[in-house]
């Protein structure tokens, strides 16, 4: 499935720390600076940036993933040292602007985790929509035990996966999540087997990528910002979103095709159709 992807050209195809490649409809971006496991420095922060912010736009669905034996390891550390206050609020700022433009880009993300899912990498893949894992994955948060706290958004993206607690946990103690208990954590929404998280990463695109845009559009925007509301305006803001997304043509299609019978009822789970 991996082969019939094919590398971007223009702008996205002249990165130099991101490898983009395309099939149909779903957009591979891997993070590719595995001889230092991927870790972020300014310009990755500036291409992901860029990428996410210039999808092609026939893209539906993005699948992000590391190359090498690591997800991401993290904050490229080697920068830390001369920056001055002023330009770390600076820096963490542009970490916020590129990882906003990951969750609230135009199409899901799919991250594909593996090996190091570590500080800022932990921060990228909390920024994703869908998160798939494989049994090598780990998670920590280092940045207790380095003397500085999280920057690229993970106070407010990795509590919504986690919670306050297990966060606080892995700040103060250092602890590091393997792959089943990140899974049981919240962290990934799919554990699959060794070497098989990209193509699970990409059928799921596929299968997101297949999906009204609208309704893709509500649960990428509407559906965090309603979690951050109080009930009453939540409620109201999910009648309008969902007025909204009915009144498509897209919508009416679909709903007038299952009442036809020519879509597919909800399967269980073990492929058995629903009666
Ligand atoms: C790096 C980085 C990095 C590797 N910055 N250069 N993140 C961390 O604290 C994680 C630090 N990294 C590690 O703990 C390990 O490297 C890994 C567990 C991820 C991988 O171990 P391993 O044995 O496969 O690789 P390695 O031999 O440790 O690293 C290979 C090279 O990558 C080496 O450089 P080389 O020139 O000696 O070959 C490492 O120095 C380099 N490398 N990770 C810089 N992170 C916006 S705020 C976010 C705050 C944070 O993210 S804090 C967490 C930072």
């Amino acid at each position: 499935m991996e082969n019939a992807f094919t590398q971007a050209e223009g702008l996205l195809g002249h990165l130099s720390l991101l490898r983009v490649s395309q099939s149909d409809a779903v957009v591979h971006i891997r993070l590719a600076r595995p001889e230092k496991r991927n870790a972020v420095n300014d310009r990755m922060v500036a291409e992901l940036h860029t990428a996410f912010a210039n999808l092609p736009d026939d893209a539906r669905a993005v699948v992000l993933s590391g190359e090498g034996d690591h997800f991401c390891a993290g904050l490229d550390l080697s920068e830390v040292a001369e920056r001055s206050v002023a330009e770390g609020i600076v820096h963490s700022r542009g970490w916020h602007a590129a990882f906003d433009q990951v969750q609230y880009g135009r199409v899901p993300v799919v991250a594909v985790l593996h090996g190091a899912v570590v500080g800022g990498g932990l921060e990228l893949a909390a920024s994703a929509h869908v998160r798939v894992a494989e049994p090598s994955a780990f998670y920590a948060l280092p940045e207790g035990t380095r003397g500085i706290f999280v920057g690229g958004s993970g106070s407010v993206r990795i509590p919504r996966l986690v919670g306050v607690p297990r966060m606080t946990d892995m700040m103060l103690t250092g602890r590091v999540l393997d792959a089943a208990e990140g899974h049981a954590a919240g962290i990934s929404s799919y554990l699959v087997g060794a070497g098989e998280g990209l193509a699970r990463g990409i059928e799921l695109a596929r299968r997101i990528a297949g999906n009204a845009p609208l309704s893709n559009f509500a649960v990428m925007q509407a559906l965090p910002r309603i979690a951050g509301m109080s009930q009453e305006d939540g409620l109201f803001v999910e009648a309008l979103m969902s007025a909204i997304a009915q009144g498509d043509e897209a919508a009416k299609q679909r709903v007038r095709a299952f009442l036809d019978k020519r879509a597919a009822k909800v399967a269980r789970p073990d492929g058995e159709t629903m009666k």
